[in-house]
């Protein structure tokens, strides 16, 4: 390629970069950077102290809607994801009050996840990639179980983008159950989202390879890569994947983006988004165009439609080929059942979001100022009518023309959209970064006093916006209310802390209508890059607060053969084989001596016989890279082999009481 060449696909991202820094800069201004003051009077009358401190009115509002005191319970609850961090946020809301950090994908050593107990270890090993350990992930995108389009805050599901797996959390206790590794894909992205009674769980790819882990040179690139996408059957009964009952589908090697179920009107269908429909094979140093140029050549790349309930009849039906032992429906299966549609989406596209009714998918293109609102009846009247064009491997394409509801032209570098009660959708906004208000038309046009489909206003924030997350929003009817930010940049927003600097989260209110949009709170993520939340209503949780019974296995969420009841206690040998069966609770572990040999295998069995809240007891035993969480009524085992010998103290990790620390014991090894 000539450098003219090269101009002319690097000039349009320069240009957006520099636009994009333009408008940082502006509005960093704009936001408003206040230096802290010197020195800040914490006594004294309310206006004297917001004088003091430079608060505006506006922050005073802001504050009045946030500040949860002591005691206060969050009307909200945010499931965020913790980016390359592998593990998932809670955090309440309005307060933004981190609650949790759930082990998922990485080990997680407060809560004793991945640290010997057996039921974390069987998790994490189900996580492992071609037999090797992968304790991290790049988590992207939760998904709350939902009951008829609603979140019924029973499960949370998890993807790992970097690996191509999904968690199963269960939020009885808020623990990782089940990990399940794709078998066809190296890593995915569009996942993961649910069916509305969460019957199935979608797992989109995204960087094409040829599926199950197989060698094609990059040259063979359009006959051997594949895209796919995947669709895990959940059971409720079980709480688990059904793996044999699962199966994907095999897509061009377009990289699929992200994908949404139909609900409602639409309910059975799922859409995803792709670019680098160019095919483009990267290799900048061979003279190629890079990446970045090469997928972005073509105005518009495919929205992907999958008659979602026909491919389960398909797989059922056995039309399927295995892949790593793992049914995928050809392409050209797909085809020829009518289960796969292209509609043209605009210019480099990310994220594809259904209507609360299901009426309209979303659309957003990165490199085009507009949001495109398809219609499911249009979509649905175009296949009916047929004569389709088709792309290089014959799957028909339904005419822009013919399938477009709407475009509204919403700002630069538009991303991902959520929705709220009242006919407003909300998009984010990367390079101005804003977060847009807009407005659906048809069923949702007398909602609000504004006109359908049309900007109503935007809300800067700092800075560089990915996701959006309002309450209840993916849902069949969104609450409004708040809407956080998750923004990619921080700068000036927090005290310098280095050169990686968090993320920032913003809590915006879009309680009120028309061009009202403050912004509330900002929310320093210390930990991976979150990059979509989703918000319930906190009434819909009702996790246990301690454990059903003493002696409760949260791995099978029943009673545990193991449990060791108060004066149960002991240790029994069988050769080389030792158990031990040990109770903890205020201030004691007993046994309190444990004496073994060199050589001996131990298998440790701890029960928690508390049935007060928040009596957690941990157990750490260190030299052999042990530590445990067990909650009230838990039991929780491990085993090692007993390699080094010496004297060993093993102790309560969670201050419990007043005589934690001489809750202790001695673990003797005799040579
Ligand atoms: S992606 Cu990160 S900002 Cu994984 Cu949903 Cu759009
Ligand atoms: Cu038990 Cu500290």
């Amino acid at each position: 390629m000539n450098l003219r060449d090269l101009k002319k696909y690097i000039l349009p991202f320069t240009l957006m970069a520099i636009i994009g820094f333009l408008i940082i800069a502006a509005c960093g201004g704009a936001g408003g950077t206040t230096e802290a003051p010197e020195s800040v009077p914490v006594s004294g009358d309310i206006n004297e102290i917001a004088a003091a401190r430079g608060l505006t009115p506006a922050d005073v509002e802001a504050a009045v809607k946030t500040y949860t005191p002591t005691g206060m319970i969050d009307e909200y609850v945010m499931f965020s994801s913790g980016g390359h961090s592998g593990q998932l946020l809670v955090i309440g809301m309005p307060s933004m009050r981190l609650l949790k950090v759930v082990g998922v994908f990485t080990p997680e050593p407060w809560q004793g996840w991945g640290y010997g107990a057996k039921t974390t270890m069987e998790v994490l090993d189900e996580g492992k990639v071609d037999g090797e350990d992968v304790l991290w992930g790049d988590t992207h995108h939760p998904a709350l179980s939902e009951t008829e389009g609603e979140y019924d805050g029973e499960w949370v599901f998890i993807n790992d983008k970097a690996n191509a797996r999904i968690a199963v959390i269960d939020l009885r206790d808020f623990e990782t159950k089940q990990i399940v590794k794709n078998p066809i894909a190296v890593n995915d992205h569009g996942g993961t989202m649910v069916t509305p009674d969460t019957e199935w769980i979608i797992e989109g790819g995204q960087y094409a390879a040829p599926l199950g882990w197989e060698y094609a040179s990059l040259e063979d690139y359009e006959s051997e890569y594949r895209g796919m996408v995947t669709f895990w059957k959940f059971d409720r009964e079980s709480g688990r994947i059904q793996y044999d009952q699962s199966f994907a589908m095999e897509l061009p090697p377009y990289w699929q983006d992200l994908c949404d179920a139909g609900k409602l009107v639409s309910d059975g269908w799922v859409f995803c988004n792709s670019f680098n429909t160019e095919m483009a094979t990267g290799g900048v140093e061979s003279g190629n165009p890079p990446f970045e140029a090469g997928a972005s050549q073509r105005d518009m790349d495919y929205m992907h439609i999958i008659n979602f309930d026909k491919a389960i009849e398909v797989a059922n039906a056995g039309q399927t080929e295995m892949v790593a032992d793992f049914p995928v429906i050809p392409m050209q299966t797909a085809i020829d059942e009518g289960l796969l549609y292209f509609a043209p989406e605009p210019k480099s596209p990310h994220g594809v979001d259904i209507s609360p009714g299901g009426e309209y998918m979303v659309v957003s293109g990165k490199l085009d100022p507009h949001v495109t609102t398809y219609s499911f009846e249009k979509v649905q009247a175009a296949i009916e009518a047929g004569g389709f064009e088709t792309d290089d491997y014959g799957i028909p394409i339904l005419a822009f023309d013919d399938v477009v509801e709407s475009q509204v032209e919403v700002g630069l570098g538009p991303l991902h959209t959520q929705f709220g009660p009242d006919g407003y959708a909300y998009t984010s906004l990367f390079l101005e970064p804003a977060v847009a208000r807009w407005t659906l038309g048809g069923p949702y046009e007398d909602l609000n006093e504004d006109p359908p489909w049309s900007l109503v206003t935007k809300t800067f924030v700092h800075y560089n916006v990915g996701h959006i997350a309002a309450a209840e929003g993916d849902t069949v009817s969104p609450d409004g209310k708040y809407l956080v930010s998750l923004n990619k940049w921080a700068i000036d927003r927090f005290k310098n802390v280095g050169p990686l600097l968090p993320q920032n989260f913003q809590l915006i209110d879009i309680g009120q209508p028309g061009t009202t949009m403050p912004l509330l709170y900002d929310m320093p993520i210390g930990i991976g890059e979150p990059h979509y939340a989703q918000i319930i209503k906190a009434d819909k949780l009702e996790p246990w607060e301690v454990y059903p019974e003493i002696g409760w296995n949260p791995g099978t969420q029943s009673p545990d053969p193991n449990a060791t009841m108060t004066g149960e206690e002991r240790i029994e040998r069988d050769g080389n084989n030792v158990d031990i069966y040990m109770t903890a609770v205020r201030s004691h572990f007993t046994p309190e001596h444990v004496e073994i040999k060199q050589g001996d295998h131990v298998t440790w069995h701890i029960t928690n016989v508390e049935r007060a809240y928040d009596a957690t007891h941990g157990f750490s035993l260190p030299g052999y890279n042990i530590n445990v969480s067990i909650e009230p009524g838990e039991t929780a085992s491990f085993e090692f082999d007993a390699t080094h010998d010496g004297v060993f103290s093993y102790y309560c990790s969670e201050f419990c009481s007043a005589l934690h620390l001489e809750m202790v014991g001695y673990m003797l090894v005799e040579p």
